[in-house]
């Protein structure tokens, strides 16, 4: 199932006609910047087209009045004069004669992006659209936006498609009080918008943008205000506020479609929203949200007014659409401290009416490693004794060390070629006589001897070469199914390997092994890896993705050991999850006992295929929301985007 493109050439006709440098940014070039770039990088060619309908008068009555409607659609004979008088009415809004026109191809476009998502044409899409919407309210245009486009498709949703969860992420650098005033009272719409704030200094001005807006009635905690209180916010604030923040709640709320007011004012170079996060960024959140609602995601465009960053977001969030892996982000993954108030304040409003908030540290953590643990479980293992040496030592004496434990016995291991992901695999790597390759495999033979030589050989020849391929960046991912026995020798075949090919590569090892031999193990830190759906989704959320992301690996290797006891959906989820950090690259090495579904199903999401659902949320024992915020408290000082809330000195 692929991606769709929803787009009219006649929105580009909507334009300022007179001066008002307030209202001049919003012009036709933000339309044909980005869809030349996205012709320019192949990528419109790999959606399928569709060009956008009017929305009909029924459907903007979804959310606008009757007499707003008519309004608008009379200034379609007004004069310059009588346009410029109307649009002085509302705050910072022009009309042109073609507004009624665009605005209808605006809201159609949505609409019909959310039908092709909904009945199975395609597996989401953006649809490139202006004027845009989120600020319209039912009787008001506002902030550039003439009808609600998002919220019509929201009403929409529900009305014809029967849907009962729908989440709307306006990642557009303002509020969109607009959809907040429409859905504030209803339970089945999650409006979750992060917005440039300055403590209310900032337009629209307006309290209820304060994380402490959180709904009314019915829809209390369904509206998630995340304001940002300085300007400069870059990747790793971002990521944190999906990470510690929209994630827990949205998996939690478990939609079944995500709509996303996709605005691009909120990237690098803009004049409105003056942040830091480069493009790249919204290949990353795209993919966040792409585990949610079985990859059902409609983006619709909002603001973005550099041209340059507007049209390569795009790009890159149509990439991500696609399945394309998200490229490394750059910077420093170090949330800054306002950024980490402001997400702890969002955490503490939302946190009465969401589960998935409450097993965050609304109580104090250790700040240093301590000898004793909290009350029922044994303290997280870390290398060199019980708590003696910090997880960020142990990670720098393993990336020293090449050889990371004695050599274990060796077995055959088998290279699993899934069909829908390629892994360009020479029938018998051992044949190439004199190939470098050849060489390092016989020498690791050598080494141990015990072997049933042949068998060994292909098999590891295999490995290597899915490995040389993803570090050279010709294979992008892969899975390896193993024979127990053989699982750590192909672990740390894997690793040398690794290590070893050009410089200063970074490997991130999960090893999953099952109850028997504690449970999760990273940078040599061991947690219980609960397999409740809420405690498997916090210590993925809360541990394992902060720490990817703050350490951005060259490579992933997922070790599922013969007890991992993760269900496939699980398994899926943690994979596709780790394409994010790993620019894609995610090696998962299977013990042969595992299902064939299981490799089955990895291979999909490791090609870019969205995770099945994880089902209704159930909400972890408070023994392992205990051990995670413990691990949590010790590990946060090194990996700061483990962190969400600011540090007390
Ligand atoms: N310098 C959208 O992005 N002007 N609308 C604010 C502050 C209004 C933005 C002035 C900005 C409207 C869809
Ligand atoms: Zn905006």
């Amino acid at each position: 199932m692929g991606t769709a493109l929803v787009y009219h050439e006649d929105m580009t006709a909507t334009r300022l006609l007179w001066d008002d440098p307030e209202c001049e940014i919003e012009r036709p070039e933000r339309l044909t910047a980005a869809l030349d770039r996205l012709r320019k990088c192949g990528l419109e060619q790999r959606c399928l087209r569709l060009s956008a309908r009017e929305a009909s008068e029924e459907e903007l009555g979804l959310v606008h009045s009757p007499d707003y409607v008519s309004l608008v659609r009379e200034t379609q004979v007004l004069g310059k004069e009588e346009l410029q008088a109307l649009s002085g009415q509302f705050d910072a809004i022009y009309f042109h004669p073609s507004t009624f026109h665009c605005a209808r191809l605006a809201v159609g476009a949505a609409l019909q992006l959310v039908d092709a998502v909904l009945t199975g044409v395609v597996q989401n899409g953006l649809a490139l659209v202006r004027p845009p919407g989120h600020h319209s309210q039912r009787a008001a245009a506002n902030g550039f936006c003439v009808f609600n486009n998002v919220a019509i498709a929201a009403a929409h949703a529900k009305q014809k498609h029967g849907l009962h969860r729908i989440l709307i992420v306006d990642w557009d650098v303002h509020h969109g009080q607009g959809i907040q005033y429409l859905f504030e009272d209803d339970p089945s719409v999650l409006y979750f918008s992060w917005h440039r704030y300055e403590h209310g200094r900032f337009w629209p001005f307006l309290r209820e943008s304060d994380a402490d807006a959180v709904g009314r009635g019915q829809g209390l905690g369904f509206t998630v205000n995340l304001p940002w209180n300085q300007v400069g916010m870059g990747n790793a604030d971002y990521v944190a506020a999906f990470l510690h923040l929209l994630l827990p709640l949205a998996f939690e709320f478990d939609p079944e479609l995500v709509l996303v007011s996709a605005g691009f004012d909120s990237a690098i170079g803009d004049p409105e929203g003056q942040m830091q996060a480069t493009p790249e960024c919204f290949a990353h959140l795209t993919q966040l949200l792409q585990v949610l609602a079985g990859g059902r995601v409609c983006a619709v465009l909002e603001g973005g007014y550099h041209l340059e960053s507007l049209a390569e977001s795009v790009c890159m969030t149509v990439r991500t659409l696609l399945g394309d892996p998200a490229p490394p982000l750059s910077g420093p993954m170090v949330p800054c401290q306002s950024a980490l108030e402001s997400i702890q304040s969002a955490c503490a409003a939302q946190a009465p009416h969401w589960k998935s908030l409450q097993l965050q540290d609304v109580t104090p953590v250790p700040t240093s490693p301590s000898t004793h643990s909290p009350e029922g479980r044994p303290p997280p293992l870390l290398p060199g004794g019980p708590v003696c040496k910090t997880a960020a030592s142990a990670l720098s004496s393993l990336l020293d060390q090449p050889c990371l434990y004695p050599a274990p016995p060796l077995c055959p291991a088998v290279a699993l070629t899934a069909p829908d992901i390629t892994l360009v695999l020479p029938p018998d790597v051992t044949q190439q006589e004199g190939s470098a390759l050849n060489e390092e495999t016989e020498a690791w033979a050598r080494a141990h001897e015990s072997l049933a030589q042949d068998e060994t050989l292909t098999a590891l020849g295999k490995l290597l070469y899915l490995l040389d391929g993803m570090l050279d960046g010709q294979v992008s991912s892969g899975i390896v199914a193993t024979p127990p026995s053989a699982a750590a020798a192909t672990l740390d075949v894997a690793i040398q390997r690794g290590l070893s090919h050009g410089a200063q590569r970074r490997i991130l090892w999960l090893n999953i092994r099952g109850k028997e031999a504690a449970a999760l193990s990273m940078f040599q830190v061991s947690t219980p890896l609960p397999v409740v759906t809420g405690g498997f989704l916090s210590c993925i959320l809360g541990l394992v993705l902060p720490l990817a992301y703050g350490f951005q690996p060259d490579l992933v290797l997922v070790a599922l050991g013969p007890a991992h006891g993760l269900q496939g959906p699980h398994a899926a989820l943690l994979t596709s999850m780790l394409r994010g950090p790993a620019g894609g690259r995610v090696l998962a090495l299977l013990e042969e006992d595992s299902t064939p579904q299981l490799a089955g199903i990895l291979a999909r999401v490791l090609h870019g295929e969205a995770p099945p659902s994880l089902g209704p949320y159930s909400v972890a024992s408070p023994e392992d929301a205990q051990a995670l915020r413990y691990l949590r408290g010790q590990l946060e000082r090194q990996w700061k985007m483990l962190q969400c809330r600011p540090q007390t000195r």
